[in-house]
């Protein structure tokens, strides 16, 4: 679907969050004719520097609310051209696409070696191959081809960068990338170990070279980590402006940065393997669930983590 098209025929079935300071909202909807449900993300965008001129002139159209002293206040209709917003849609969403934009309580996970073994492996493991689709799909140049920042092509230590699904390109402070590995055999940091430090290295030093060629930032100006948990269980590395606020996605408890996970495994061959990690999750993430379904047996067995804190 284009243009005008995109959202015709979507009805909305409830706000599943929004935030102010961010101009962010997530919508729950269907469209008709279609069984599955979607999700359609709005963000508005930030000004543009090079829009000032045209904002601050007669072009936008301002009425006055209330004028006291030397104060003023207005709204304004700014030109049509630059009032865009964006929008993002996910059509059919999962429960969990559903879950990740759903206002929700976070709570703090501990994840043991053991944690992971048991439960959060096996449901990883349990996720149809068809969510990852989209990264098997820029792997192989069947989408995004034309937005590819970077290519290292080898097997063992190759990796593409693209813009993120975030990101417009429009501002450099609002710079979002991801190098996305070509190897399919690492779902996440969990996975590793000494002999993945050359991959790693070259993620880290070509990655901020490529980001420095296209569009002139410098790797002091950037923050390279990886999510855990990640959304998508295939290994991938986020390149974000150190001036771009990501809130949730960059707090402590989900955003590793690769310099420190480059570290830990130079320190230790199976660091990853062998430590606990903690980690906020969602109540509605399935994997929550999960986790707190299984954790009385585990309890049986003399298994002393707890979801924390309870
Ligand atoms: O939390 P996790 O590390 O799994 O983050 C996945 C990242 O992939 C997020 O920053 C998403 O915005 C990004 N992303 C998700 N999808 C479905 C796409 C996509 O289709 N294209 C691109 N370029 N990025 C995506």
């Amino acid at each position: 679907m284009e243009g005008s098209e995109v959202l015709r025929g979507f009805t909305i079935e409830r706000i599943l969050s929004s935030d102010e300071r961010t101009k962010y909202i997530s919508v729950l909807g269907r469209y008709s004719g279609q069984d599955g449900r979607s999700v359609v993300i709005l963000r508005r965008r930030h000004f543009e520097q090079s829009t000032l001129p045209r904002l601050l002139s007669p072009e936008t159209h301002a009425e006055l609310h209330f004028r006291n002293d030397i104060y003023a206040k207005y709204t304004g209709m700014i030109p049509q051209d630059l009032g865009e917003v964006s929008i993002d849609i996910i059509n059919p969403a999962t429960d969990k696409h559903i879950s990740k934009y759903e206002d929700q309580t976070y709570h703090m996970v501990v994840e043991t070696p053991e944690v992971y073994k048991l439960i959060v492996r096996p449901y990883i493991d349990s996720i149809p191959a068809s969510r990852i689709q989209w990264v098997y799909n820029i792997l192989e140049k069947k989408a995004e081809a034309d937005r590819l920042i970077f290519e290292d092509a080898d097997p063992e230590t190759g990796f593409l960068m693209h813009p993120d699904l975030k990101w417009d390109e429009r501002q450099i402070e609002a710079l979002y990338c991801i190098a996305m590995v070509k190897r399919r055999d690492i779902k996440s940091l969990r996975d590793l170990r000494r002999h993945h430090l050359p991959l790693l290295h070259n993620i880290l030093k070509n990655g901020c070279k490529a980001l420095s060629m296209k569009y002139g930032i410098s790797a002091e100006d950037l923050r390279v980590f990886c999510h855990y948990q990640p959304s998508y269980y295939h290994l991938h590395v986020h390149f974000v402006h150190i001036r771009c606020d990501i809130g949730m996605g960059m707090a402590i408890g989900k955003a590793h940065l690769l310099s420190d996970i480059i570290g830990n495994i130079e320190l230790l061959k199976d660091y990853y393997a062998r430590c606990t990690l903690e980690m906020s999750l969602g109540e509605k993430d399935p994997l929550a669930a999960r986790i707190m379904t299984h954790l009385p047996w585990l309890r049986e067995l003399g298994y002393q983590q707890e979801f924390y804190p309870e």
